[in-house]
């Protein structure tokens, strides 16, 4: 018990920082900061921390940010009031909504997750790592000049940014219950970068509303980002078998006609059973198995976070998913440790919790055998036009 040792060869970038973790978006705001606190004490009381190479998470710099959001955008965000959520009266950039409040801190908070991000994809850039992981980013709707459901800085495409400047294509694949709009629109003319998105879509009925199957890139032919766009819709419920089939066989097919140089994977614990915000039966095994099959392709690869509303099983499904980068998950003992703190929290679950034990309701899984089959079917006619 806890003699988890780095394995040689082998490095994995850690980047993290509390100051970021002690804010609040205000009273029952599903997004809890806090969240990551519980997620680094399980990883911290099974020792891991000893097998990666731990970091910091800095603030970004202004020219940083400029990499990708404008100017006037950054401005406000920095010298906006904290105000009282108003959604009758929204402030410019939809700041200041139920959303999007602005709290206090809020700059500080937005620059450090994404200076987190850009550390972590330089480290991956130069060869320094492995895998790199921020578990404090993945805040995929932000863009450039607009902040949107629960973020405000897209750190996923300044880390992207950071990552072409050396290599030549990344794959982005998001798991995160909701649809990776942000990412998918920064880079939406662009045939460096594909995006795969998988996520919950009823239309306007569920958050944000867009990422239909055939939402798939611009629809001029000679666009360079015509085609660079996957979108897979489900529906509620979905298990980790159809899921991490789907998982497997997408990615597998995108490698092929795309050939990325890294992989850049969006890990929203919001597709996990009994997600405060997400309606799927995603199991931390299941959601583990995506992460599984991207570190064993071989690439470099970056982790980041994303949703995540029920704290307990974000904690587990990231300590979980850390245990993989690293490789000693094989030899974790599947109880939680005593000495943990917040130990009583998981509790709540079961009197002898473990890591992959999460409570969710069942739901009644909505998504035929047909209807998946479809969706890959619809996926391998789309990458036959996208070629490396
Ligand atoms: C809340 O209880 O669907 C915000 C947001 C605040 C506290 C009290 C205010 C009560 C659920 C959500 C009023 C809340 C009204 N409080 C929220 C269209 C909406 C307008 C706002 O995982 N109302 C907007 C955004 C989504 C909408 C999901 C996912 C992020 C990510 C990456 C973002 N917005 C309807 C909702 C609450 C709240 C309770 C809420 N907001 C649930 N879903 C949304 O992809 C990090
Ligand atoms: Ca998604
Ligand atoms: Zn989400």
């Amino acid at each position: 018990r806890n003699g988890i040792t780095r394995p040689k060869g082998w490095t994995v970038s850690w980047h993290s920082n509390p100051a970021i973790e002690k804010h609040h978006f205000g009273h029952s705001h599903p997004m809890k900061p806090w969240r990551l606190t519980l997620s680094k004490s399980l990883i911290m009381s099974y020792g891991m921390h000893a097998a990666m190479d731990t970091y910091e998470s800095r603030v970004a710099t202004r020219e940083e940010l400029e990499d990708f959001h404008s100017e006037d955008y950054l401005d406000f965000l920095k010298t906006a009031k904290v105000a009282l959520p108003d959604d009758t009266e929204v402030m410019p950039y939809n700041l200041g909504g139920s959303d999007c409040p602005v709290f206090d801190g809020l700059f500080t908070y937005c620059s450090m997750y994404a200076g987190a991000s850009i550390d972590a994809a330089r480290k991956l850039a130069n060869e320094e790592a492995d895998i790199a992981v921020n578990w404090s980013g993945g805040l995929h709707h932000a863009k450039k000049a607009e902040a949107s459901g629960f973020c405000y800085v897209n750190d996923i495409v300044l880390a992207i940014l950071q990552l072409l400047r050396k290599m030549p294509r990344v794959l982005y694949i998001d798991i995160d219950v909701h649809h990776g709009d942000g990412v998918e629109e920064a880079f939406w003319s662009s045939d460096r970068v594909l995006t795969l998105s998988m996520h919950k879509y009823d239309g306007m009925n569920f958050f944000p509303g867009t990422g239909d199957l055939d939402r798939t890139g611009p629809i001029d032919e000679g666009n360079p980002g015509a085609h660079h766009a996957i979108n897979v819709p489900l529906l509620d419920g979905i298990d980790d078998e159809q899921y991490v089939w789907l998982f497997k066989t997408i990615v597998g097919m995108c490698l092929e006609q795309f050939r990325p140089s890294a992989i850049v994977l969006q890990c929203g614990a919001d597709s996990l059973a009994g997600d405060r915000l997400g309606r799927f039966n995603v199991q931390v095994q299941g959601h583990g198995a995506c992460i599984a099959f991207c570190k064993s392709l071989g690439l470099p690869l970056l982790l980041v976070g994303g949703g995540g509303y029920t704290p307990r099983n974000v904690a587990r499904a990231w300590a979980h998913e850390t245990s993989i980068a690293i490789g000693c998950d094989a030899t974790l003992d599947p109880i939680i440790p005593d000495h943990t703190p917040f130990k009583e929290y998981f509790r709540y679950d079961t009197i002898f919790p473990t890591l992959e034990q999460i409570l969710g309701d069942p739901r009644p899984n909505r998504n035929s055998a047909k209807r998946v089959n479809d969706i890959v079917q619809s996926i391998r006619e789309q990458l036959r036009m996208v070629n490396f």
